[in-house]
């Protein structure tokens, strides 16, 4: 059976950019059941930010929490912590060695996150897509859903999977493909239709956060930038009408309409109406999750005994992986 991994770093909440763009096609995949389903917490890359110690250990077991709220079942798919899996860090560094440096400098992460200040970031964020092509290839993945800002890093492992292979001469990593594909594959920021939603914006009002209550969700829509037109009755009408757009998208992920049947409904409001509507939508979808992930949460023990249990699964495939890439490279044991 082909093969589905993709992770979620526990960098602090979950926005509804992760939820739709990520978690809740992770569960589409598992529940189709055509696939092997693998998803990660990724906390060795949260770390390439400064993550308060304790913080990072609380934010790693509610997203945890989180995948199992929004459908993810820890039978069904291999759920686990990076960190707990040596294997992922094992095949990072065969790949910080087949990398090149001019590939990490044109990766457009990089130059956002790290900016103009790159003598100070850390050399962890400058390889960061090294150790993601690691975590999908030490499983020897085939599919990878992820948002579209992940189009150019998931190039790139294919490129680190073509040089390995063409390299050392074998047919030993898959070229993975991604699935980038529905209605929410790039959520925009509330506050700017051209910034995509971001856990780490510094304006709280930019993003739906899965933890917001159904008064902060209706605050934010309500403040969220629009422009003054009435929304369209086609759409053509909202070509360079981003803010609008973006609404108008989230408002088909999260009713699972297609955007035709969306402006056959929504068509001609103006947002004064629409954005109480999507409000409402967005407050059916995420409260359910929300109290069944804080109900989760509260008991620490099972989290961690899906973690581990999660990480003996997924050692029993990353282990054969590595010890083959090993013995390709040339290493003597
Ligand atoms: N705005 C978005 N729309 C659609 N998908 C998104 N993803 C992130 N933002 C959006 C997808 O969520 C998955 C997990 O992302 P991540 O936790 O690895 O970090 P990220 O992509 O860097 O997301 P954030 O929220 O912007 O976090 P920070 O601010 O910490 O960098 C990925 O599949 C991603 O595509």
């Amino acid at each position: 059976t082909p093969r589905v991994f993709s992770g979620i770093q526990p960098s602090g909440g979950l926005t509804l950019g992760n939820y739709l763009g990520a978690m809740k096609r992770f569960v589409t995949m598992q529940d189709e059941g055509k696939f092997e389903t693998i998803y990660c917490m990724v906390d060795l890359h949260a770390i390439t930010v400064w993550q308060d110690p304790a913080v990072l250990r609380d934010n790693t077991r509610e997203l945890c929490a989180f995948f199992i709220a929004a459908g993810i079942d820890p039978e069904k798919s291999i759920l686990f912590n990076q960190s707990q899996v040596p294997e992922h860090t094992q095949l990072a560094w065969i790949f910080n060695c087949v990398a090149r440096m001019g590939w990490m400098k044109r990766m457009t992460q990089w130059k956002d996150k790290a900016g103009k200040n790159a003598e100070n970031a850390s050399l962890g964020l400058f390889g960061y897509p090294a150790l993601m092509a690691a975590d999908i290839l030490v499983y020897h993945a085939t599919h990878v859903p992820v948002g579209d800002d992940q189009k150019q890093h998931l190039e790139l492992t294919r490129d680190i999977a073509m040089k390995f292979n063409h390299d050392f001469g074998v047919e030993f990593f898959p070229v993975t493909e991604p699935v980038i594909e529905g209605p929410a594959t790039r959520v925009m920021s509330l506050r700017d239709g051209s910034r995509k939603m971001s856990k780490s914006d510094p304006s709280d009002m930019s993003r739906i956060n899965m933890s917001d209550d159904a008064d902060a969700i209706a605050q934010k829509f309500r403040k969220a930038r629009t422009d003054p037109e009435p929304l369209p009755f086609e759409m053509e009408g909202l070509t360079d009408r981003p803010e609008a757009r973006n609404l108008v998208d989230l408002y088909a992920a999260l009713s699972g309409r297609t955007l035709p049947e969306v402006m056959a409904e929504v068509g001609g409001k103006p947002f004064s109406e629409f954005k109480p509507m999507l409000a409402d939508l967005a407050v059916e979808v995420i409260s359910p999750i929300s109290s069944e992930m804080r109900r989760l949460a509260k008991d620490t023990a099972e989290i961690d005994r899906v973690l581990a249990k999660g990480a003996e699964r997924a050692r029993a495939v990353a282990a054969p992986v590595v010890k083959r890439t090993y013995e390709i490279v040339g290493m003597v044991g």
